[in-house]
Protein backbone atom coordinates (compact mmCIF):
# COMPACT_ATOMS: atom_id res chain seq x y z
CA UNK A 1 0.00 0.00 0.00
CA UNK A 2 1.74 3.57 -0.76
CA UNK A 3 2.78 5.38 1.98
CA UNK A 4 0.39 8.07 1.32
CA UNK A 5 -2.35 5.63 2.37
CA UNK A 6 -1.16 3.96 4.97
CA UNK A 7 -0.80 6.67 7.15
CA UNK A 8 -4.66 7.01 7.01
CA UNK A 9 -5.28 3.42 7.61
CA UNK A 10 -3.10 4.07 10.91
CA UNK A 11 -5.08 6.84 11.81
CA UNK A 12 -2.48 8.96 11.65
CA UNK A 13 -3.65 11.04 8.45
CA UNK A 14 -6.23 14.30 9.51
CA UNK A 15 -9.90 12.71 9.76
CA UNK A 16 -12.79 14.81 11.49
CA UNK A 17 -15.56 12.45 12.77
CA UNK A 18 -18.56 13.22 11.08
CA UNK A 19 -20.94 11.79 13.49
CA UNK A 20 -20.53 11.97 17.52
CA UNK A 21 -19.11 9.11 18.91
CA UNK A 22 -21.28 6.97 22.23
CA UNK A 23 -20.53 9.67 25.19
CA UNK A 24 -21.20 8.88 28.79
CA UNK A 25 -23.81 10.63 30.90
CA UNK A 26 -22.27 13.82 32.64
CA UNK A 27 -24.21 14.79 35.80
CA UNK A 28 -24.91 18.36 34.79
CA UNK A 29 -25.44 20.42 31.76
CA UNK A 30 -26.48 24.13 31.21
CA UNK A 31 -29.19 23.03 28.80
CA UNK A 32 -30.75 19.83 27.96
CA UNK A 33 -32.44 19.42 24.30
CA UNK A 34 -34.90 16.41 24.58
CA UNK A 35 -35.86 15.65 20.56
CA UNK A 36 -32.55 14.87 18.61
CA UNK A 37 -34.97 15.67 15.06
CA UNK A 38 -34.03 18.87 13.34
CA UNK A 39 -35.53 21.23 15.71
CA UNK A 40 -33.78 20.35 18.52
CA UNK A 41 -30.18 19.85 17.04
CA UNK A 42 -30.79 23.35 15.02
CA UNK A 43 -31.42 24.53 18.68
CA UNK A 44 -28.31 22.98 20.29
CA UNK A 45 -26.19 24.50 17.33
CA UNK A 46 -27.55 28.34 17.68
CA UNK A 47 -27.00 27.98 21.52
CA UNK A 48 -23.20 27.49 21.25
CA UNK A 49 -22.75 29.41 17.94
CA UNK A 50 -24.98 32.60 18.48
CA UNK A 51 -24.41 32.44 22.77
CA UNK A 52 -21.81 30.08 23.57
CA UNK A 53 -23.53 28.20 25.89
CA UNK A 54 -21.84 24.93 25.11
CA UNK A 55 -22.73 23.03 27.74
CA UNK A 56 -25.78 21.79 25.85
CA UNK A 57 -26.64 17.78 25.64
CA UNK A 58 -29.37 16.80 23.24
CA UNK A 59 -30.86 13.28 24.22
CA UNK A 60 -32.98 11.26 21.62
CA UNK A 61 -34.50 8.02 22.82
CA UNK A 62 -33.86 6.42 19.13
CA UNK A 63 -31.41 7.99 16.52
CA UNK A 64 -30.69 11.25 15.54
CA UNK A 65 -33.09 12.73 13.05
CA UNK A 66 -35.03 9.24 13.34
CA UNK A 67 -38.37 10.78 13.67
CA UNK A 68 -40.18 12.82 11.93
CA UNK A 69 -37.20 14.54 10.32
CA UNK A 70 -36.47 11.29 8.87
CA UNK A 71 -39.58 10.88 7.52
CA UNK A 72 -40.80 14.53 5.83
CA UNK A 73 -41.53 15.28 2.03
CA UNK A 74 -39.04 18.10 2.49
CA UNK A 75 -41.37 20.75 1.25
CA UNK A 76 -39.89 24.18 2.23
CA UNK A 77 -42.21 27.78 1.08
CA UNK A 78 -43.06 30.79 3.14
CA UNK A 79 -46.46 31.21 1.15
CA UNK A 80 -49.29 31.15 4.47
CA UNK A 81 -52.21 32.95 4.64
CA UNK A 82 -51.65 34.95 8.25
CA UNK A 83 -49.02 38.27 8.52
CA UNK A 84 -47.47 35.70 11.79
CA UNK A 85 -46.93 32.57 9.86
CA UNK A 86 -45.24 34.17 6.48
CA UNK A 87 -42.91 36.02 8.51
CA UNK A 88 -42.24 33.38 10.46
CA UNK A 89 -41.43 31.26 7.18
CA UNK A 90 -40.22 33.94 5.56
CA UNK A 91 -37.13 33.61 7.76
CA UNK A 92 -36.74 29.93 7.90
CA UNK A 93 -36.65 30.07 3.92
CA UNK A 94 -34.20 32.81 3.95
CA UNK A 95 -31.38 30.78 6.53
CA UNK A 96 -32.04 27.07 4.58
CA UNK A 97 -30.64 29.10 0.81
CA UNK A 98 -27.74 29.51 2.91
CA UNK A 99 -27.53 26.24 5.05
CA UNK A 100 -25.49 24.01 2.90
CA UNK A 101 -22.45 26.46 3.67
CA UNK A 102 -23.56 27.91 6.94
CA UNK A 103 -23.61 23.91 7.79
CA UNK A 104 -20.66 22.57 5.86
CA UNK A 105 -22.55 20.17 4.19
CA UNK A 106 -24.92 19.87 1.00
CA UNK A 107 -28.34 20.13 1.86
CA UNK A 108 -29.14 19.49 -1.88
CA UNK A 109 -31.45 22.60 -1.68
CA UNK A 110 -33.10 22.88 -4.91
CA UNK A 111 -35.91 25.80 -5.82
CA UNK A 112 -38.47 24.19 -7.93
CA UNK A 113 -41.37 26.51 -7.42
CA UNK A 114 -44.71 26.27 -5.53
CA UNK A 115 -48.12 25.41 -6.90
CA UNK A 116 -51.02 25.31 -5.06
CA UNK A 117 -54.12 24.26 -7.66
CA UNK A 118 -57.64 26.01 -7.20
CA UNK A 119 -60.15 23.58 -8.81
CA UNK A 120 -63.09 26.17 -7.19
CA UNK A 121 -63.77 29.42 -6.79
CA UNK A 122 -63.26 29.51 -3.03
CA UNK A 123 -59.79 27.72 -3.52
CA UNK A 124 -58.90 30.59 -5.77
CA UNK A 125 -60.43 33.73 -3.33
CA UNK A 126 -57.76 31.23 -0.64
CA UNK A 127 -55.01 31.99 -3.32
CA UNK A 128 -56.12 35.24 -3.79
CA UNK A 129 -56.02 36.15 -0.48
CA UNK A 130 -52.58 34.31 0.18
CA UNK A 131 -50.97 35.70 -2.37
CA UNK A 132 -52.12 39.58 -1.17
CA UNK A 133 -50.20 38.56 2.41
CA UNK A 134 -47.22 37.43 0.99
CA UNK A 135 -46.62 40.18 -0.97
CA UNK A 136 -47.30 42.57 1.40
CA UNK A 137 -44.16 40.67 3.55
CA UNK A 138 -42.28 40.80 0.25
CA UNK A 139 -42.76 37.33 -0.12
CA UNK A 140 -43.27 36.13 -3.83
CA UNK A 141 -46.57 34.51 -4.49
CA UNK A 142 -49.31 35.09 -7.09
CA UNK A 143 -52.19 33.44 -8.72
CA UNK A 144 -51.66 32.44 -12.24
CA UNK A 145 -54.23 31.25 -14.47
CA UNK A 146 -54.60 27.95 -16.71
CA UNK A 147 -52.65 29.58 -19.79
CA UNK A 148 -49.88 30.74 -17.43
CA UNK A 149 -49.78 26.97 -15.16
CA UNK A 150 -49.59 25.04 -18.70
CA UNK A 151 -46.34 26.85 -18.99
CA UNK A 152 -45.16 26.02 -15.63
CA UNK A 153 -45.83 22.52 -15.65
CA UNK A 154 -46.58 21.28 -18.91
CA UNK A 155 -47.40 17.76 -17.33
CA UNK A 156 -50.05 18.38 -15.70
CA UNK A 157 -53.56 17.63 -16.85
CA UNK A 158 -55.64 20.53 -17.56
CA UNK A 159 -58.59 18.82 -19.46
CA UNK A 160 -61.87 19.82 -18.20
CA UNK A 161 -62.48 16.02 -18.88
CA UNK A 162 -61.77 15.23 -15.12
CA UNK A 163 -64.35 15.34 -11.83
CA UNK A 164 -62.72 18.60 -10.97
CA UNK A 165 -60.62 20.36 -13.20
CA UNK A 166 -58.21 22.90 -12.59
CA UNK A 167 -58.95 26.16 -12.86
CA UNK A 168 -55.86 28.14 -11.62
CA UNK A 169 -53.03 28.35 -8.56
CA UNK A 170 -50.75 29.77 -6.14
CA UNK A 171 -47.63 29.80 -7.56
CA UNK A 172 -44.64 30.77 -4.75
CA UNK A 173 -41.41 30.81 -7.10
CA UNK A 174 -39.10 30.20 -3.91
CA UNK A 175 -40.46 27.42 -2.81
CA UNK A 176 -37.77 24.50 -2.24
CA UNK A 177 -37.20 21.08 -1.38
CA UNK A 178 -34.52 19.54 0.64
CA UNK A 179 -32.37 17.19 1.92
CA UNK A 180 -33.75 15.58 5.29
CA UNK A 181 -31.12 13.82 6.78
CA UNK A 182 -28.81 16.20 5.32
CA UNK A 183 -30.15 18.79 7.67
CA UNK A 184 -30.65 16.84 10.90
CA UNK A 185 -26.85 15.63 10.16
CA UNK A 186 -25.79 19.14 9.48
CA UNK A 187 -26.99 20.29 12.45
CA UNK A 188 -25.62 17.74 14.43
CA UNK A 189 -22.29 17.48 13.21
CA UNK A 190 -22.00 21.42 13.84
CA UNK A 191 -23.36 21.10 17.55
CA UNK A 192 -20.94 18.63 18.12
CA UNK A 193 -18.28 20.38 16.43
CA UNK A 194 -18.87 23.01 19.31
CA UNK A 195 -19.07 21.03 22.24
CA UNK A 196 -22.44 19.44 22.13
CA UNK A 197 -23.20 16.59 24.11
CA UNK A 198 -25.73 14.30 21.51
CA UNK A 199 -27.11 11.33 23.39
CA UNK A 200 -29.07 8.36 21.75
CA UNK A 201 -30.66 5.71 22.43
CA UNK A 202 -31.76 7.83 25.50
CA UNK A 203 -35.04 8.15 26.56
CA UNK A 204 -36.59 10.95 28.78
CA UNK A 205 -38.74 9.21 31.14
CA UNK A 206 -39.47 11.96 33.39
CA UNK A 207 -38.82 15.97 34.31
CA UNK A 208 -38.09 16.83 37.81
CA UNK A 209 -39.02 20.07 38.78
CA UNK A 210 -38.86 22.00 42.09
CA UNK A 211 -40.56 24.75 43.17
CA UNK A 212 -42.15 25.21 39.81
CA UNK A 213 -38.89 25.27 38.26
CA UNK A 214 -37.77 22.41 36.59
CA UNK A 215 -34.11 21.50 38.14
CA UNK A 216 -33.45 18.39 35.57
CA UNK A 217 -34.58 15.23 33.59
CA UNK A 218 -35.08 11.63 34.26
CA UNK A 219 -33.82 9.57 31.75
CA UNK A 220 -33.38 5.78 30.62
CA UNK A 221 -29.29 5.98 31.68
CA UNK A 222 -30.11 7.76 34.72
CA UNK A 223 -30.80 11.15 35.89
CA UNK A 224 -29.18 14.49 34.63
CA UNK A 225 -29.44 18.11 36.24
CA UNK A 226 -29.79 21.25 34.45
CA UNK A 227 -30.32 25.13 34.59
CA UNK A 228 -32.46 25.10 31.46
CA UNK A 229 -34.95 22.46 29.50
CA UNK A 230 -36.73 22.55 26.20
CA UNK A 231 -38.47 19.98 25.05
CA UNK A 232 -38.90 19.52 20.72
CA UNK A 233 -40.28 15.76 20.30
CA UNK A 234 -42.96 16.71 17.73
CA UNK A 235 -45.17 13.91 17.95
CA UNK A 236 -44.95 12.92 21.46
CA UNK A 237 -45.19 16.43 22.74
CA UNK A 238 -48.50 15.75 24.26
CA UNK A 239 -47.22 12.93 26.46
CA UNK A 240 -44.43 14.66 27.72
CA UNK A 241 -46.07 17.37 28.95
CA UNK A 242 -48.73 15.58 30.66
CA UNK A 243 -45.76 14.00 32.38
CA UNK A 244 -45.38 17.68 33.80
CA UNK A 245 -48.84 18.23 34.74
CA UNK A 246 -49.87 20.69 31.58
CA UNK A 247 -52.12 20.08 28.38
CA UNK A 248 -51.35 20.84 25.16
CA UNK A 249 -54.40 22.14 22.37
CA UNK A 250 -52.90 18.90 20.10
CA UNK A 251 -54.87 15.44 18.95
CA UNK A 252 -51.64 13.44 17.58
CA UNK A 253 -52.33 11.80 13.39
CA UNK A 254 -50.42 9.57 11.47
CA UNK A 255 -49.31 11.20 8.27
CA UNK A 256 -48.57 8.86 5.55
CA UNK A 257 -46.35 9.32 2.34
CA UNK A 258 -44.73 7.53 -0.48
CA UNK A 259 -42.04 7.53 -2.76
CA UNK A 260 -41.60 6.03 -6.45
CA UNK A 261 -38.43 4.47 -8.43
CA UNK A 262 -36.19 6.93 -9.78
CA UNK A 263 -37.32 7.85 -13.00
CA UNK A 264 -35.54 10.53 -15.60
CA UNK A 265 -36.65 14.28 -14.66
CA UNK A 266 -40.61 14.77 -15.20
CA UNK A 267 -41.48 17.66 -13.49
CA UNK A 268 -39.97 20.65 -12.04
CA UNK A 269 -42.02 21.99 -10.14
CA UNK A 270 -43.74 20.82 -6.73
CA UNK A 271 -47.39 20.37 -7.16
CA UNK A 272 -50.15 20.55 -4.38
CA UNK A 273 -54.26 20.01 -4.31
CA UNK A 274 -55.75 21.06 -1.35
CA UNK A 275 -59.09 20.08 -2.66
CA UNK A 276 -57.75 16.53 -4.18
CA UNK A 277 -55.74 15.64 -0.96
CA UNK A 278 -52.37 15.21 -3.01
CA UNK A 279 -49.12 16.62 -3.26
CA UNK A 280 -46.25 15.52 -5.65
CA UNK A 281 -42.41 16.63 -6.50
CA UNK A 282 -39.92 14.74 -7.89
CA UNK A 283 -36.36 14.64 -5.53
CA UNK A 284 -33.26 15.39 -7.15
CA UNK A 285 -32.62 11.39 -7.39
CA UNK A 286 -35.81 10.97 -9.45
CA UNK A 287 -38.02 9.56 -7.25
CA UNK A 288 -41.42 11.31 -6.79
CA UNK A 289 -42.43 11.69 -3.72
CA UNK A 290 -46.48 12.15 -2.16
CA UNK A 291 -47.91 11.99 0.40
CA UNK A 292 -51.95 13.53 1.11
CA UNK A 293 -54.03 14.58 4.30
CA UNK A 294 -53.02 12.75 7.86
CA UNK A 295 -55.39 10.19 8.47
CA UNK A 296 -58.69 10.44 10.59
CA UNK A 297 -58.12 9.21 14.00
CA UNK A 298 -55.85 9.94 16.52
CA UNK A 299 -53.38 7.17 16.98
CA UNK A 300 -49.75 6.60 18.41
CA UNK A 301 -48.67 4.48 15.76
CA UNK A 302 -46.69 4.80 12.11
CA UNK A 303 -48.24 1.82 10.19
CA UNK A 304 -48.64 2.07 6.21
CA UNK A 305 -52.09 1.63 4.85
CA UNK A 306 -53.27 0.36 1.44
CA UNK A 307 -56.33 2.81 1.83
CA UNK A 308 -54.23 5.44 1.79
CA UNK A 309 -51.86 4.18 -1.09
CA UNK A 310 -55.34 3.70 -3.17
CA UNK A 311 -56.82 7.09 -2.50
CA UNK A 312 -53.63 9.14 -3.51
CA UNK A 313 -52.89 7.33 -6.25
CA UNK A 314 -56.34 7.79 -7.40
CA UNK A 315 -55.94 11.23 -7.42
CA UNK A 316 -52.20 11.70 -8.58
CA UNK A 317 -53.43 10.35 -11.74
CA UNK A 318 -56.05 12.17 -12.07
CA UNK A 319 -53.44 15.18 -12.27
CA UNK A 320 -50.54 12.85 -14.09
CA UNK A 321 -51.80 10.06 -15.69
CA UNK A 322 -48.19 9.79 -17.19
CA UNK A 323 -47.43 8.07 -14.24
CA UNK A 324 -49.65 5.28 -14.63
CA UNK A 325 -46.80 2.97 -14.97
CA UNK A 326 -44.70 3.79 -12.13
CA UNK A 327 -43.69 1.88 -9.23
CA UNK A 328 -43.81 2.51 -6.11
CA UNK A 329 -40.58 1.84 -4.07
CA UNK A 330 -41.31 2.55 -0.14
CA UNK A 331 -44.71 3.90 1.93
CA UNK A 332 -43.98 4.87 5.75
CA UNK A 333 -45.57 7.31 8.30
CA UNK A 334 -44.85 9.90 10.84
CA UNK A 335 -46.82 11.41 13.79
CA UNK A 336 -48.39 14.55 13.33
CA UNK A 337 -48.81 16.62 15.89
CA UNK A 338 -52.15 18.93 15.27
CA UNK A 339 -53.20 22.03 16.71
CA UNK A 340 -56.62 23.42 16.42
CA UNK A 341 -55.28 26.80 14.29
CA UNK A 342 -52.86 24.53 12.39
CA UNK A 343 -49.91 26.17 13.79
CA UNK A 344 -46.98 25.82 16.05
CA UNK A 345 -46.48 26.47 19.88
CA UNK A 346 -43.02 27.71 20.80
CA UNK A 347 -41.58 29.38 23.72
CA UNK A 348 -42.07 29.24 27.77
CA UNK A 349 -44.29 26.82 29.62
CA UNK A 350 -46.69 27.02 32.77
CA UNK A 351 -42.71 25.63 34.20
CA UNK A 352 -40.12 28.20 35.02
CA UNK A 353 -37.05 27.23 32.71
CA UNK A 354 -39.18 24.78 30.76
CA UNK A 355 -39.07 25.64 27.16
CA UNK A 356 -41.25 24.02 24.21
CA UNK A 357 -41.29 23.86 20.60
CA UNK A 358 -44.18 21.57 19.48
CA UNK A 359 -47.62 21.58 17.48
CA UNK A 360 -45.54 20.65 14.28
CA UNK A 361 -48.29 18.46 12.61
CA UNK A 362 -47.50 18.26 8.83
CA UNK A 363 -45.50 21.93 8.49
CA UNK A 364 -42.20 21.80 10.77
CA UNK A 365 -39.44 20.50 8.41
CA UNK A 366 -39.68 23.80 6.51
CA UNK A 367 -39.12 25.80 10.17
CA UNK A 368 -36.13 23.65 11.25
CA UNK A 369 -33.64 26.55 10.88
CA UNK A 370 -35.64 29.26 12.32
CA UNK A 371 -37.19 27.22 14.88
CA UNK A 372 -33.30 26.97 16.02
CA UNK A 373 -32.06 29.98 15.77
CA UNK A 374 -35.30 31.50 17.94
CA UNK A 375 -35.94 28.87 20.29
CA UNK A 376 -31.85 29.36 21.12
CA UNK A 377 -32.58 33.14 21.52
CA UNK A 378 -35.50 32.43 23.96
CA UNK A 379 -33.67 30.14 26.04
CA UNK A 380 -30.49 32.10 26.00
CA UNK A 381 -31.80 35.19 27.05
CA UNK A 382 -35.14 33.93 28.82
CA UNK A 383 -37.50 36.09 26.39
CA UNK A 384 -39.88 35.60 23.54
CA UNK A 385 -38.15 37.26 20.27
CA UNK A 386 -40.97 38.81 18.64
CA UNK A 387 -40.95 36.46 15.39
CA UNK A 388 -42.20 33.83 17.91
CA UNK A 389 -44.64 35.94 20.17
CA UNK A 390 -47.57 35.19 18.10
CA UNK A 391 -47.11 31.15 18.29
CA UNK A 392 -46.80 31.27 22.48
CA UNK A 393 -48.67 28.43 24.30
CA UNK A 394 -50.87 31.14 26.19
CA UNK A 395 -52.65 32.03 22.91
CA UNK A 396 -55.23 29.35 23.56
CA UNK A 397 -56.44 30.56 26.43
CA UNK A 398 -56.18 34.60 25.23
CA UNK A 399 -58.23 33.42 22.29
CA UNK A 400 -55.71 34.49 19.90
CA UNK A 401 -55.24 31.86 17.01
CA UNK A 402 -52.90 32.32 14.36
CA UNK A 403 -55.22 30.53 11.61
CA UNK A 404 -53.49 28.67 9.09
CA UNK A 405 -55.67 25.78 8.10
CA UNK A 406 -55.62 27.41 4.56
CA UNK A 407 -51.88 27.41 4.39
CA UNK A 408 -51.13 24.97 6.27
CA UNK A 409 -49.85 21.87 3.79
CA UNK A 410 -52.52 19.97 1.61
CA UNK A 411 -56.19 18.84 3.04
CA UNK A 412 -57.14 18.00 6.92
P1 LIG B 1 -38.67 14.96 15.07
O1 LIG B 1 -37.79 14.88 13.89
O2 LIG B 1 -39.82 14.01 15.14
O3 LIG B 1 -37.76 14.81 16.34
C1 LIG B 1 -38.28 14.56 17.61
C2 LIG B 1 -37.40 13.54 18.30
O4 LIG B 1 -37.82 13.41 19.64
C3 LIG B 1 -37.48 12.15 17.68
O5 LIG B 1 -36.23 11.80 17.16
C4 LIG B 1 -37.91 11.25 18.85
O6 LIG B 1 -37.24 10.02 18.86
C5 LIG B 1 -37.53 12.10 20.05
N1 LIG B 1 -38.29 11.80 21.27
C6 LIG B 1 -39.63 11.67 21.42
N2 LIG B 1 -39.94 11.42 22.71
C7 LIG B 1 -38.77 11.39 23.38
C8 LIG B 1 -38.41 11.15 24.74
N3 LIG B 1 -39.34 10.91 25.67
N4 LIG B 1 -37.11 11.16 25.08
C9 LIG B 1 -36.15 11.40 24.15
N5 LIG B 1 -36.42 11.63 22.85
C10 LIG B 1 -37.71 11.62 22.48
N6 LIG B 1 -43.00 19.51 7.09
C11 LIG B 1 -42.67 20.40 6.12
O7 LIG B 1 -42.34 21.54 6.43
N7 LIG B 1 -42.67 20.05 4.81
C12 LIG B 1 -43.06 18.81 4.39
O8 LIG B 1 -43.05 18.52 3.19
C13 LIG B 1 -43.45 17.88 5.38
N8 LIG B 1 -43.86 16.65 5.01
C14 LIG B 1 -44.18 15.72 5.96
C15 LIG B 1 -44.52 14.44 5.55
C16 LIG B 1 -44.76 13.44 6.48
C17 LIG B 1 -45.15 12.05 6.01
C18 LIG B 1 -44.65 13.75 7.87
C19 LIG B 1 -44.90 12.69 8.89
C20 LIG B 1 -44.35 15.04 8.29
C21 LIG B 1 -44.09 16.04 7.34
N9 LIG B 1 -43.73 17.34 7.71
C22 LIG B 1 -43.40 18.26 6.76
C23 LIG B 1 -43.66 17.71 9.14
C24 LIG B 1 -42.23 17.57 9.66
O9 LIG B 1 -41.72 16.30 9.37
C25 LIG B 1 -42.17 17.77 11.17
O10 LIG B 1 -42.97 18.85 11.58
C26 LIG B 1 -40.72 18.05 11.60
O11 LIG B 1 -39.87 17.04 11.07
C27 LIG B 1 -40.61 18.11 13.11
O12 LIG B 1 -39.24 18.13 13.44
P2 LIG B 1 -38.80 17.90 14.94
O13 LIG B 1 -37.32 18.03 14.98
O14 LIG B 1 -39.61 18.78 15.80
O15 LIG B 1 -39.28 16.42 15.27
O1 LIG C 1 -45.80 21.94 4.83
O2 LIG C 1 -45.72 22.18 2.66
C1 LIG C 1 -45.90 21.51 3.66
C2 LIG C 1 -46.23 20.09 3.51
C3 LIG C 1 -46.47 19.44 2.37
C4 LIG C 1 -46.74 18.16 2.71
C5 LIG C 1 -46.66 18.03 4.04
N1 LIG C 1 -46.34 19.25 4.53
Amino acid sequence: MPLALLKYALGLGERRRHFPAPQPLKKRYDVLVIGAGGHGLACAYHLAKDHAITKVAVLDKGYLGGGNTARNTTIVRANYLTEEGTAFYKESLKLFENLSSELDINTMYSKRGHLTLAHTDAALRTARWRAGVNKHLGVRSEVVGRAELRKLCPQLNLSCEVRFPVLGALYHAPGAIARHDAVAWGYARAAYRRGVDILQNTEVTGVVVEKGRVVGVKTSRGTIAADKVLQAVAGHSSLLANKLGFRLPIRTVPLQACVSQPYQPFLDPIVVSGSLHVYISQSARGEFVMGGATDPCELYNTRSTLEFKEQLMMHILELFPQLAGANLLRQWAGLADMTPDFSPVMGKTPIRNYYIDAGWGTWGFKATPVCGKRMAECIATDTTPALLKPFALSRFENFALVGEKGAASVGH
